[in-house]
């Protein structure tokens, strides 16, 4: 038994020896050292052995199996390490390679332009409201002072949800809901915001389309007011130069009413293919809140007076940053947005 042990020992450390990976060595321990290996089956069979013999022979027994597991061990180590090191061979990566620009996302040209504008309002003393798109036809058109049949309704061709909803054609609902809601108290907003018309798309036209309205209530408001806001207001869009010009228009709101032009800030004035060669550019619409609709909203037109004015973001985006085609703010083509990508901090 002693020279069958001595053969066993001989064989799995030759098998220790040759085993070439951390499986193979694996399956050694598991073949040679395992509950079903011959080892144990060595201790086993002791039983057969007499009394006095098996301390011996169990002695060895031991022996054998600690010298083998042993070296096992250090033959195990060294193999895990040459499989790390392999491995680290492999994965080697080259640190002075140039790294792959990341891109870089940005503001949407139109939200910048929005942005700008309601900073500059804010910077006056103007709160942001907010109003929903699909409005009720009272305060699209009835509160405002168009009732229902009114011509000037023709203005705003619109999408109705039903005979008394409908999408709102422009931003100006947010100021009849606002009087509303202030009881008669001073205001001083702006409201950005989506408007929906049956327009037909075309390079300056769109059915849905973004407007901010701005509204100033309160007593001994006056049209000098409107005009050296919306003075500033021209000088810190399109340049300290620009000078603005009202032009008497109509709107059912307002009385009176106006058109805006600026100065063109491509020619300064004497005509150019952006100003059509008159030397001013058409910016928005705006007047003095009409009675009724002071009345409409609780107010008493005989103690307050107040100012409104509303303008598409899109044409001045357009016209400061030469965009040709309404279009381009929708279709989302990175060729376009990429152009206005911000480059400073
Ligand atoms: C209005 O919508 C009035 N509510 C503005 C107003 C407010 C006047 C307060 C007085 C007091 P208008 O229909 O002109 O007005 O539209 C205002 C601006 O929206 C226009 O100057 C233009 O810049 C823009 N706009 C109008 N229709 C379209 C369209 N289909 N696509 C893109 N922009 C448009």
């Amino acid at each position: 038994m002693e020279q069958q042990l001595n053969e066993l020992k001989e064989t799995v450390l030759l098998k220790i020896d040759e085993a070439t990976s951390v499986k193979e060595l694996n399956d050694v321990r598991i073949a040679y050292l395992g509950k079903k290996g011959p080892i144990t089956d060595l201790l086993k069979g002791m039983g057969k052995l007499p009394a006095d013999e098996r301390p011996k022979m169990g002695a060895l027994v031991n022996v054998s199996r600690e010298t083998v597991t042993e070296v096992l061990e250090r033959r195990m180590a060294i193999l895990e390490q040459q499989a790390i090191n392999e491995q680290l061979d492999k994965e080697k990566i080259d640190v002075t390679l140039p790294g792959r620009p990341a891109l870089q996302g940005n503001h949407h040209p139109l939200t910048r332009v929005v942005e700008e504008i309601e900073d500059f309002f804010i910077s006056m003393g103007y709160e942001v409201a907010e109003g929903p798109e699909v409005e009720k036809d009272y305060y699209n058109f009835e509160a405002l002072n168009l009732p229902k049949g009114h011509p000037a309704r023709d203005m705003q061709d619109s999408f109705y949800i039903s005979e008394e909803v409908l999408l709102r054609t422009h931003t100006s609902p947010v100021q009849a809901r606002t009087m509303e809601a202030k009881q008669g108290a001073p205001v001083k907003i702006i409201c950005p915001g989506k408007v929906y018309r049956r327009d037909n798309d075309d390079a300056t036209h769109s059915h849905q389309f973004t407007q901010i309205e701005g509204l100033v209530i309160g007593e001994d408001i006056r049209m000098s007011d409107l005009k050296g806001t919306l003075s500033l207001f021209a000088k810190k869009m399109f340049g300290s130069e620009r000078e603005i010009r009202l032009r008497p228009s109509f709107f059912p709101f307002t009385e009176p009413s106006v058109e805006m032009d600026i100065s063109c800030f491509k020619c300064g004035g004497d005509g150019c293919n952006v100003c059509k060669k008159t030397g001013w550019i058409e910016i928005l619409g705006a007047g003095m809140v009409h009675p009724n609709v002071l009345s409409m909203a609780g107010y008493d037109p005989s103690v307050v007076s107040g100012f409104a004015f509303g303008m598409g973001p899109e044409r001045i985006a357009m016209l400061k940053y030469g965009v040709e085609d309404i279009r381009h703010f929708y279709t989302n083509d990175i060729r376009f947005v990429s152009q206005f990508h911000r480059t400073e901090a």
